[in-house]
């Protein structure tokens, strides 16, 4: 019988050891990026996961086993069949599971899968949350009612503004979920270093991240925590250009009648294609900084576990 879950030996020895793990998830690659630049991406944040001192873990679902550390080639595999794999979040994954299939895990879905192994810092660009005209819509990410239940520390670089930013913070307050800015009072935009919405609190060392989190284990405070880490200067886009761009793929969204788990996929490739990749660099940019504060957090709190375990 096919196994509904597996570690790679690799992850698995570094957990057993108390050596620092960085989750990493696999929608990002499927239907968050084309091919080749998704395969390309994927495997450079594993090499810098390495580089700074931690085990990286992309998880997703192949042939029905939830596997956490995937290889090189599963990630090829991944990247090659793009939005053909199923995107599974926690309601998708049974099904893949037992159909013995392909599946991509987003933000929701890796987090399980974190819970599962037993990994306390997770790496992505962005999660999901509330859509513009949830209220009316209810579209509304399972990422964020992961965040209620599931306790890891998620790095992203905010969300996109095809999300209603506001409502994204208002519903993880309700959630009991910690947002953090890092070296940073503002909650980002993903593309942009602002959103004009503010974070709950800044810390500015991945030490103080590491024992806000750990101070919650002990608390036995079910949940996970977000960090959020602005893009780079550098590689941060014009403000009123990406806005511009944002609001044509949200009206080809409207007039194509786009809905359901199609919706994201579809913006993020409407908003690469408009801006003519520059989003695209700007994204994978973004991600390459979030995987090395994760690093960071996770190095840490590896030190605390063991310091507190004396
Ligand atoms: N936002 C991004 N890039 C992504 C995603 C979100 O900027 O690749 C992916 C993540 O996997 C996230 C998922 O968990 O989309 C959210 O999809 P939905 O809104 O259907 O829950
Ligand atoms: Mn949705």
């Amino acid at each position: 019988m096919n196994r509904v879950y597996k570690l790679s030996p690799e992850v698995a020895d570094a957990l057993s050891n108390g050596l620092p793990v960085v989750a990493l998830e696999s929608t990002i690659i499927s239907h968050g990026m084309p091919y080749p630049q998704n395969v390309q991406t994927a495997l450079t944040v594993e090499r810098i996961v390495r580089e700074n001192g931690c085990v990286p873990a992309t998880v997703a679902v192949i042939g029905g086993t939830l596997t956490i550390g995937c290889s090189d080639k599963e990630i090829e595999l991944l990247g090659k069949k793009g939005t053909s794999v199923i995107k599974v979040s926690r309601r998708d994954l049974p099904i893949v599971v037992a159909k013995q299939t392909d599946g991509a895990t987003t933000v929701a879905g890796t987090m399980y899968a974190c819970k599962l192994a037993g990994i306390d810092v997770f790496a992505t660009g962005g999660i999901g949350g509330a859509h513009r005209h949830s209220d009316k819509t209810m579209d509304i990410s399972a990422d964020l009612d992961e965040f209620q239940q599931t306790s890891v520390a998620v790095v992203c670089a905010g969300a996109k503004s095809i999300l209603d930013i506001g409502l994204t913070l208002e519903c993880l307050e309700t959630r009991g979920v910690p947002v953090i800015g890092y070296k940073t009072d503002d909650m980002p935009a993903f593309y942009t270093q602002k959103s004009g919405f503010k974070v709950d609190y800044r810390l500015d060392t991945a030490r103080e991240i590491a024992q806000a989190y750990y101070a919650k284990t002990q608390l036995n405070l079910q949940g996970g925590m977000l960090i959020v880490n602005p893009i780079p200067d550098e590689y941060s886009m014009d403000y009123d250009y990406i806005s511009h761009n944002i609001e044509r793929a949200l009206s080809d969204a409207a007039d194509l009648g786009i809905s359901g788990k199609q919706t994201t996929p579809f913006l993020l490739d409407r908003i690469q294609r408009l801006t003519e990749g520059k989003s695209l660099e700007a994204n994978i940019q973004l991600v390459y900084n979030n995987v090395r504060l994760a690093c960071g957090i996770a190095r840490e709190l590896s030190a605390l576990r063991k310091e507190g375990a004396k």
